[in-house]
């Protein structure tokens, strides 16, 4: 081969590789930056959800001591009722005291009063799982019944809008054994249809409430698609 043509070749190649080279390392440099802005966010978003933790506990905790002061209040108020009134001027103010209690006691709109709870129908149909979910967004829970009282009074909310909504009973982690699952403990009233919980194809381990047995109870398979019952404190 002519000496010429040989180192055009081989220049030809050279370029080439060098050519390649260079895109290559230019690709590595982009994947490599890619990576780190990515971890980069993944660091922000941590931050950022440990820091909306904190808040959070912090408003939890807040809120409570909000609660007691507000609990112990009403108290105090109530004694002052008992005491004929000074002037008009403080028979006014009392009034208008007891126009705040009546308030900041009562449910929010869309929500039912019993005892110290609101209650509230979500006629979408969800999952127990995703019903929960809802119940907790609304800084509620899925309703956990303590007496016939209480039963009564769900059902009665429910029995016009559905068959069946989800309670706040499961027997996921012991088979048989049924707690409340938002406050982790055993059901102590129960209201069991006949024949239930029955554990079906052995696939039933949410508790629902019937509207077409009286709020009666039965044991079903946490993925069918329901209405449910949130109940939050007043
Ligand atoms: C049965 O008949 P139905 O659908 O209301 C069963 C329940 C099951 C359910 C599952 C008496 O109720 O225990 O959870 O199917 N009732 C009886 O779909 O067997
Ligand atoms: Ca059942």
């Amino acid at each position: 081969m002519d000496d010429t043509v040989k180192y055009g070749v081989i220049g030809v190649f050279l370029a080439f590789t060098l050519g390649a080279a260079y895109i290559f390392e230019r690709r590595l440099n982009g994947v490599y930056k890619e990576g780190h802005t990515r971890d980069k966010e993944l660091s922000f978003f941590k931050q950022r959800n440990a820091d909306l933790e904190v808040k959070v506990e912090t408003l939890e905790a807040e809120q409570s001591f909000l609660k007691t002061s507000m609990e112990e209040l009403i108290e105090e108020i109530k004694l002052m009722k008992l005491i004929p009134p000074v002037n008009e001027e403080v028979s006014q103010k009392i009034q208008n005291l007891d126009t705040q209690i009546k308030r900041l006691t009562s449910c929010p709109q869309a929500w039912n009063k019993h005892g110290k709870s609101c209650y509230m129908l979500n006629k979408r149909k969800l999952t127990w799982t995703d019903a929960d979910q809802f119940c907790r967004i609304l800084s509620a829970r899925l309703a956990e019944i303590g007496t016939k009282s209480e039963n009564d009074f769900i059902y009665n909310i429910i029995k016009y809008d559905t068959d069946r909504a989800w309670l706040g009973g499961v027997d996921t982690e012991k088979e048989g054994t049924w707690t409340w699952s938002f406050s982790q403990i055993p059901l102590t009233f129960q209201n069991w249809d006949q024949g239930e919980p029955n554990n079906d194809n052995r696939n039933e381990y949410c508790l629902e409430i019937l509207g077409t047995k009286y709020g009666r109870w039965n044991d079903y398979p946490c993925s069918n698609l329901m209405a449910s019952v949130c109940e939050k404190d007043l």
